[in-house]
């Protein structure tokens, strides 16, 4: 048995060990994140508040075999680029940050909603991973989930939990050890996936800019915009963004946004019909129901 006095050594060599990376929780609204990073980080949690607003962001440190990560839980987002107060805390996050794998939290009972939102996620081309959480209120309701079906589709790791009573916990932290960049992105129609090769074309600083930032600049996101052009774009390689934004534009009436939606909802449904099965609840009997009255702790 481990004493006090290890664990508190430990957790001072935690605190004291450089940061392999980052780890961000991301997901919609109760969808059970903190939850998640509870079982995860039990010790040096600390919270701050971005520029003294009242969202928080809690950070905690998360030991894998060897290698000290910190773990970032944001607020619920029902997408990164919405305006929201929490989704622009959230964005600044994702664009101040490099090295960083996302775990996205799912309500297995909400799995059309979130995987909307794993589309998204999945386009910062970044290591990532997807719990399924929630999954005994799924059981309850007899939806059944082929947690490999979604991996095949996502082309990332699926691990499914129970947050609140830490089942799964152990399974999510070995898939963390090596999670995965996706392959399978959602296609758009051709010109908009021409308009995405030729934003990635153009010449820049470093790196390579991912599908996420291109669909913003595509559709006109001016804070990316003014991003792209601080970080990865000089002046000439702005004005030819600019004249492939327009040009992709007008082939789509102005429409590209609501386009770009439209394939991640057809895409996420895709992913929910080819992986989940709804079986008959057995509805209870009036005696069935007595019988749990009459033991309730409280009633009975
Ligand atoms: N039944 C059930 N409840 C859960 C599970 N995980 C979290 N919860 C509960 O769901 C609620 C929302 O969880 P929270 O972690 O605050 O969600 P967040 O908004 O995504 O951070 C809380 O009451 C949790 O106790 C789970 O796997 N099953
Ligand atoms: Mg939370």
């Amino acid at each position: 048995m481990i004493s006090e006095k290890q664990v508190s050594k430990k957790n001072t060599e935690d605190e004291n060990m450089e940061t392999a990376g980052i780890i961000i929780l991301v997901g919609n609204p109760n969808v059970g994140k903190t939850t998640i990073f509870r079982k995860l980080c039990k010790k040096n949690v600390h919270i701050e508040n971005p520029k003294d607003s009242f969202v928080e962001l809690s950070s905690g440190k998360l030991n894998l075999n060897g290698r000290c990560y910190k773990v970032i839980d944001i607020p619920g987002i029902n997408s990164l680029f919405a305006n929201s107060e929490e989704e622009i805390i959230v964005r600044e996050l994702i664009l101040s940050e490099d090295n960083y794998i996302i775990l996205q939290v799912v309500d297995a009972k909400n799995l059309r909603r979130d995987l909307i939102l794993s589309c998204e996620l999945i386009e910062l081309g970044k290591p990532m991973l997807l719990v399924l959480n929630m999954m005994d209120e799924a059981l309850q309701k007899g939806i059944v989930i082929d947690e490999k079906a979604i991996r095949d589709m996502l082309g990332i790791e699926v691990v499914m939990t129970i947050g609140n009573e830490g089942e799964g916990i152990n399974e999510l932290r070995k898939s963390l050890i090596t999670p995965r960049v996706s392959e399978n992105q959602t296609s758009y129609p051709e010109y908009i996936e021409n308009g995405i090769i030729q934003i990635q074309n153009l010449p820049h600083k470093n790196g390579c800019l991912n599908r996420a930032f291109a669909l913003q600049l595509l559709i006109k996101n001016s804070g990316i915009f003014e991003y792209l052009g601080k970080t990865f774009f000089g002046d000439k390689e702005l004005i030819q963004a600019n004249q492939i934004i327009e040009k992709v534009n007008k082939t789509d009436n102005n429409n590209l946004e609501l386009e770009i939606m439209r394939q991640r909802v057809l895409r996420a449904i895709e992913i929910e019909s080819n992986s989940t099965r709804i079986l008959p609840v057995k509805k209870r009997t009036f005696c069935e129901k007595f019988s749990n009255y009459a033991c309730h702790p409280v009633y009975g």
